[in-house]
């Protein structure tokens, strides 16, 4: 199953603030002592290779000082205001938004179930301070900014590809090659540090009992090859682990074990062909290399196109021989990375795409909205998107015996359209 890391910092049962009405549940049928659905529950969460789940989902934006970070998330969170500036160091504590994640079945869906509303699954951004050479040293703002990242499930890391002689660059030059390695070797210098001060008291070994004395060695073999790893300039993240090991180094939170996408910010002029640009096809090289996403991207534009009425914005758009924003495409590849999959309700009060990670059973996914449908779990009424689509309802669905009626083993897959049967 997909591992997200470090959200046990995160306090448990963080309701969505994309509305406050969500947070208060509501049961919408009930048939003797069964109860089928709920809508209006949101919860944020990641889970362990134990399936154990807690909550956070999020993204971070990292990158050299001045490079773009603010200016995106601005464009990425509807009505974000974080300060964006032509000065290194802009940002000092970070900003954290919400964005929902476009995807054009979800209004298709409630299209046909004719619903009062559409909730979208969503994500959380969270713009960071810039980072310098030295920061796992304390330079710029040093080890503050690290344990901002320490915290986050995923890594964008923006690297600047524009030129642009007004913008001052921390280097002096725009040189994405020498930009990722300077963020990379200050993560791995810090992933290094704390590698270390943990073998030094695994050392002393305070294990009291033999479970916990198994895994005390499995987190000293973990972490002994994964500093070979860092020594040899490769990320945690390239190590093969076992469940075992992973859930034993997963309370260091280290941050080279985190997924990567680099997002390439280019010039408005780069948009409709990002490969005409040098800098991109430098980062293109060294994404593929580390085996992390690329989404090219121009912050600027984007941040211009959230201050145009919505009906300028096609044109706009289509002026610099675009058909598309690039944040939808930025959003999902962010999801995909994270490993997330989605299954939606439907039904007449709203359609809802719930978010869980690829591998989740059924009573795990129904354990989402709410921890009573995973432990009173009967059964799921299941219907693939296509299915539903083609029935037009859930009823068709049925009445063409397309409906399925899955048990506790059953993996959700993408797209399936559910409705749980529990006791409570
Ligand atoms: N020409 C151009 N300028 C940009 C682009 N993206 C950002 N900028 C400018 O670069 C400057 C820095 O942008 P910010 O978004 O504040 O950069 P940051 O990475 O958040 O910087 P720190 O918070 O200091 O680390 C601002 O003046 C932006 O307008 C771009 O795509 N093209
Ligand atoms: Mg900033």
């Amino acid at each position: 199953m997909a591992r997200l890391t470090c959200s046990n910092l995160i306090p448990a049962l963080t309701f969505l603030p994309l509305k406050s009405s969500l947070c208060r549940g509501s049961l919408f049928f009930s048939e003797s002592s069964q109860l089928i659905g709920v809508l209006g529950f949101g919860r944020r969460f990641s889970s362990s290779s134990s399936g154990r789940i807690s909550m956070s989902l999020k993204a971070g934006i990292v990158g050299l000082p001045n490079v773009g970070k603010s200016t995106l998330f601005n464009a990425v969170v509807e009505n974000g205001k974080a300060q964006a500036a032509n000065f290194p160091f802009c940002t000092i504590e970070p900003n954290v938004g919400t964005v929902a994640v476009p995807d054009p079945r979800l209004h298709v869906l409630s299209d046909l179930s004719k619903s009062q509303r559409v909730v979208p699954a969503s994500i959380e951004f969270v713009d960071i301070a810039g980072l310098v050479k030295g920061a796992s040293r304390g330079e710029g703002l040093g080890n503050k900014f690290l344990s901002h990242i320490r915290e986050v499930d995923s890594i964008l890391q923006v690297v600047r590809c524009f030129e642009d002689n007004d913008i001052v660059h921390v280097s002096g030059k725009v040189d994405p090659k020498s930009d990722i390695d300077v963020i990379n070797l200050e993560l791995v210098f810090s992933d290094l540090d704390q590698i270390e001060k943990r073998m030094e008291k695994l050392k002393k070994g305070k294990a009291r009992d033999s479970q916990s004395k198994l895994k005390e060695e499995a987190e000293k073999s973990a972490l002994e090859r994964i500093q070979q790893a860092l020594l040899d300039g490769n990320p945690a993240r390239s190590v093969t682990l076992t469940d075992f090991e992973k859930d034993a180094v997963e309370h260091l939170c280290l941050l080279t074990m985190k997924p990567v996408i680099y997002v390439a910010n280019v010039a408005e002029s780069d948009l409709a062909e990002p490969r005409s640009n040098v800098h991109v096809i430098e980062v293109m090289k060294l994404a593929t290399d580390f085996k992390s996403g690329l989404v090219p991207i121009s912050a600027q534009v984007e941040s211009e196109l959230t201050e145009l009425p919505s009906e300028e914005r096609g044109e706009y758009l289509h002026s610099l021989g675009v058909n598309e924003s690039g944040l939808g495409n930025l959003i999902r590849e962010t999801y995909n990375l994270l490993g997330l999959r989605t299954y939606f309700t439907s039904g007449e009060k709203e359609t809802k795409a719930w978010t869980i990670l690829s591998g989740m059973t059924a009573p795990q996914a129904a354990g989402v909205i709410h921890s009573d449908f995973e432990k009173g779990f009967i059964r799921a009424e299941t219907v693939s998107y296509d299915d539903f689509v083609a029935a037009g309802s859930l009823a068709g669905a049925r009445e063409k015996g397309l409906l399925r009626s899955e048990g506790k083993d059953y993996i959700v897959q993408e797209g399936d359209v559910m409705l749980f049967r529990f006791n409570v």
